[in-house]
């Protein structure tokens, strides 16, 4: 059977203008599938080959494949739509299939705007896309998709939309055996360090529960993998793929001090000489302020810090003066220890005004990190504060829902002064830091801050950055775009009646939770499997409603 993976020509251009980021679902759920017997899946990466529709028509002409696999987050998820069209149009009998986090709670509202999509995997999609693609090899999918657990899809005599039960999770990650020569791997460069890079994933979910956020929802459950498994994998990458750096998938990679270590450990042990870098929160990197060195020693270059005191600042500026000093200290240790501090920042929350995005730029001169990221607040349709939010959330046009664009539109301030403001804040922070870049003392951190300064010009200068397309500049001053699609723009009658008039619009939430084992409601934790000390505990569980960004 011919297999084709498709990661959606989706650009927003945040963080992808480091480089060419690989699309890790493949290889982790195309492994899976190899494993089980199907050889020959192929993977075409439509984003980073920027392939437009007509490309991608020709090409799936061309292979002709059995079965199309998409992924998408939230704003790919029209991308992948159309992806999907575009499949059955080549031939009604391709099977259409799609994951990721978005359709596994908006199954509804996605197989009613794409009815063309045959199934949507639910949830972890390794095991689930070998059940499924077992059945369709066999050709009894139609007959037996009902007890395909984790699956959702149309049914042809009802025409009602069917979720099944949520598949478990795999319990034991070293279980998982990722394919990474599906890669076309000259083609992922990470510009800072202009080498490969790959993006693999250690541990899986988190134990906490922010309202806001969706990603403990979806893994429901916070596994991580054995140290030495997840070394093997890199030695492959490293080894058989050339990778130079890798950026751990992970939401909550340092939480589990004892395993961290471990795995710097192996890496240190294993001599691979690759770079890496993560993204965690302020309080363990004080909590490991003796291991930084040891980290550094490992191969990790880059931490990305969370957003903890900028949410405080916007909604209270300065009411927490200890963790604004933490985080300054935070910055501090790591730049100490020749890793490159990165500090991010939540933007455009209901208070945010001119000011406090004013505030936030001087306290990030003033913590002065090696980089500084600023996103826009995105309520995620499927997180718990999102109900909260109710009828403020009028604009629903996911495509503009990838932390570039203001959602939301703060009490006093229009939603494109946030935007300008924001980049404002970016203008003046590189133009400094172009000056103080190329004095850095340490050759490897100086090559990495000027690769970024370099990514970031180039993609300011071709308009890629934060997608600057959308501005036009009249006279001295820019006036933005927002682009949203009007039709999708609800009104507070619409908004009010949602459930009863338009129900396939509202997120499945409950997701996977009736299973035994996953239930977890808001500030409800069992941290006992995960062996956290007290102190983290507590730490993890103050300012659970604000805005994080892990
Ligand atoms: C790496 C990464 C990126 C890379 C993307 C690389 C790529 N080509 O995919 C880069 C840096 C380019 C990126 C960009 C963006 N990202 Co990003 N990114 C991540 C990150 C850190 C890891 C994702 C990952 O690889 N996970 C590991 C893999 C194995 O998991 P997975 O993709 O979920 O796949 C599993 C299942 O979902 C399922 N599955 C997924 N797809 C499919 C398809 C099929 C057919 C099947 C069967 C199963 C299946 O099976 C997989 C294995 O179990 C996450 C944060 C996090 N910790 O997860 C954010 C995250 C995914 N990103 C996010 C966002 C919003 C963005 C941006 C909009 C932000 C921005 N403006 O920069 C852009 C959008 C892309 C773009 N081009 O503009 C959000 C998405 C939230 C949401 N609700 O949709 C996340 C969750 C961050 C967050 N905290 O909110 N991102
Ligand atoms: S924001 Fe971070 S800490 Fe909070 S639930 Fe999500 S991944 Fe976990």
């Amino acid at each position: 059977m011919k297999i084709l993976m498709i990661q959606p020509n989706y650009h927003s251009g945040g963080a992808e203008i480091a480089g060419n980021w690989p699309a890790s679902w493949a290889p982790y759920v195309g492994g899976s599938l190899k494993k089980a017997g199907f050889n020959n899946v192929r993977f075409l990466d439509a984003m980073v080959d920027d392939l437009s529709h007509e490309e991608i028509e020709a090409i799936l002409r061309k292979n002709q494949p059995d079965v199309v696999m998409v992924g998408a987050i939230t704003p790919m998820i029209y991308k992948a739509q159309e992806t999907l069209e575009i499949a059955k149009k080549v031939s009604p009998s391709i099977v259409t299939m799609l994951g990721g986090v978005h359709s596994t709670f908006m199954y509804s509202q996605v197989l009613t705007e794409a009815p063309w999509i045959d199934y949507i995997v639910r949830g972890e999609g390794e095991e689930i896309a070998v059940n499924l693609m077992k059945a369709i090899e066999a050709g009894t999918d139609k007959k037996d998709r009902h007890s395909i657990k984790g699956i959702a899809f149309i049914d042809n005599e009802t025409g009602k939309i069917v979720a099944t039960p949520a598949q478990p999770v795999i319990e034991n990650l070293d279980d998982l055996s990722p394919d990474w020569s599906i890669l076309d791997w000259p083609k992922y460069i990470y510009i800072p360090l202009n080498t490969r890079l790959a993006v693999p994933n250690f541990a899986r979910g988190c134990p906490f529960t922010c309202t806001f956020c969706s990603q403990w929802k979806f893994w429901r459950r916070y596994r991580a993998r054995s140290p030495k498994h997840f070394v093997d994998e890199i030695e492959i990458l490293v080894k058989e793929y050339k990778v130079g750096f890798f950026i751990l998938a992970d939401e909550e990679p340092t939480i589990n001090k004892s395993k961290f270590i471990a795995l710097c450990q192996e890496l240190i042990d294993r001599n691979l000489n690759v770079g890496w870098g993560i993204n965690t929160r302020v309080t363990d990197i004080l909590r490991d302020v003796d291991l930084l060195p040891f980290y550094r020693k490992a191969g990790l270059v880059h931490v990305s810090l969370g957003t903890e005191a900028a949410s405080q600042l916007n909604l209270s500026i300065f009411r927490k003066e200890t963790t604004i000093e933490e985080n300054k200290l935070a910055i501090k240790l790591l730049k100490d220890n020749g890793i490159v501090a990165e500090a991010q920042f939540v933007m455009g929350l209901d208070h945010e005004t001119p000011e406090s995005i004013e505030e936030t730029y001087r306290l990030c001169s003033d913590w002065d990190p090696d980089m500084a990221n600023w996103t826009i607040y995105t309520p995620w349709p499927f997180a718990e504060l999102f109900e909260e939010l109710g009828d403020k959330v009028e604009v629903r046009d996911y495509s503009k829902y990838n932390f570039v664009t203001p959602i939301m539109k703060p009490q006093n301030m229009e939603r494109e002064d946030v935007l300008k403001g924001v980049l404002k804040s970016y203008a003046r922070f590189y133009s400094k830091k172009a000056f103080t870049y190329p004095l850095i003392k340490d050759k490897y951190k100086r090559k990495y801050m000027l690769g970024c300064l370099k990514a970031f010009a180039k993609t300011t200068l071709n308009k890629r950055f934060y997608d600057l397309e959308r501005a036009q500049v009249k006279g001295l001053r820019a006036e933005f775009d927002l682009g949203f699609d009007e039709s999708r723009i609800l009104t507070k009658e619409e908004l009010a009646n949602l459930k009863e008039t338009r129900p396939e619009l509202m997120a499945d939430t409950g997701f996977g939770s009736e299973e035994e084992g996953y239930s977890r409601e808001h500030n409800e934790h069992d941290f006992t499997e995960l062996g956290l000390d007290e102190d983290t505990v507590k730490d993890r569980m103050k300012g659970q409603d604000e805005v994080r960004n892990c």
